[in-house]
């Protein structure tokens, strides 16, 4: 997995409040409200643990302090544990935690300690931010969506777009992966040589850990694209001369997308 950096980090809040805004004005949802409408759940003063985790890379300059700010800004009580690892878990739940939130460098995950709900970064990223597509208003005639990036958030954005009746057309670098998706989903090839199939797309979801992986071939002016891939997948270029609106943040939409799927 592709590790943020405290630079990624470095505007996350304005970032958080800034797409909030954006989803609110594409969907009529603020970004809880839709949590909220795609989950079937809401938040009841459980109180959100973060542990800072020192394995592997170690602790990413304002990791804890970026969840716990989203923790925060949609209402919720939270707190940073004093110490790391073990002992966080521990000083967690005795300081009476409902909800722990932790990542190391292969799962961030939230977990409700009182229904035993768990839920995954990645998988809970891939949905929210397919679900901004398919809640944009704007965009609801058109059924037509591009998926670029078909790894670990990407796959459960085309689940998403399926349970949502959305047309997906999905691209790879990895052409392997690209079949084995196209084998297990109802999904079609992005293919530019088929006439049969679209060229260009109002709504585009994109996950890789690379840049410029839309090009301009794919664009309608005015599209949509929600990307939760860092760094961003097209570029200022590109976002001003065909006017394409954004959705991009580094991790505290997908927070709230964890949260809500573990509350009751
Ligand atoms: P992954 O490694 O599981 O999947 C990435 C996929 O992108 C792979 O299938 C790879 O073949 C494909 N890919 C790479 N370069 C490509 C290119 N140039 N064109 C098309 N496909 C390409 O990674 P994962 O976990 O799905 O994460 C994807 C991105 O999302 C990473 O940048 C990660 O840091 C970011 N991320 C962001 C979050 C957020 O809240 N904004 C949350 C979780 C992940
Ligand atoms: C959850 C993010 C989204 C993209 N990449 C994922 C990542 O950076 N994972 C690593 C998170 C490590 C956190 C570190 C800390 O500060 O507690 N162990
Ligand atoms: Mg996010």
């Amino acid at each position: 997995m592709a590790l943020l950096t405290p630079e990624d980090l470095a505007n996350m809040t304005n970032a958080l409040v800034e797409n909030d805004r954006l989803i609110t004005e594409l969907t009529n949802y603020s970004l809880d409200g839709l949590c909220r409408k795609i989950y079937g759940t809401a938040p009841n003063n459980e109180k959100v643990a973060i542990i800072p985790i020192t394995a592997g890379n170690g602790i990413i300059g304002s990791f804890s302090e970026s969840l716990l700010f989203t923790v925060q800004h949609f209402g919720m009580d939270g707190f940073i544990t004093e110490n790391t690892d073990v002992a966080g878990y521990y000083e967690a739940v005795m300081k009476g935690a409902d909800i722990i939130l932790m990542a190391d460098d292969l799962a961030y995950i939230a977990h409700n300690l009182k229904n035993s709900k768990i839920a995954h970064n990645q998988i809970c990223t891939g949905r929210i931010y397919a679900e901004i597509l398919c809640n944009a208003k704007d965009y609801a005639d058109d059924k037509d969506v591009l998926v670029i990036g078909l790894g670990k958030v990407g796959t459960p954005a085309v689940e998403t777009f399926l349970k949502e009746k959305q047309n997906v057309y999905v691209f790879d670098v990895d052409s392997n992966r690209v079949d084995e998706v196209v084998s297990e989903y109802p999904v079609s090839k992005y293919d530019p040589t088929d006439s049969k199939t679209p060229n260009s797309f109002f709504k585009i979801f994109e996950a890789t850990p690379c840049a410029d992986t839309i090009s301009k071939d794919v664009l309608k002016q005015n599209s949509l694209v929600s990307t939760p891939g860092i760094p961003c997948g097209i570029s200022d270029e590109l976002i001003e001369k065909y006017s394409i609106r954004v959705v991009l943040e580094p991790l505290g939409i997908g927070t709230l997308s964890m949260l809500y799927a573990v509350f009751d």
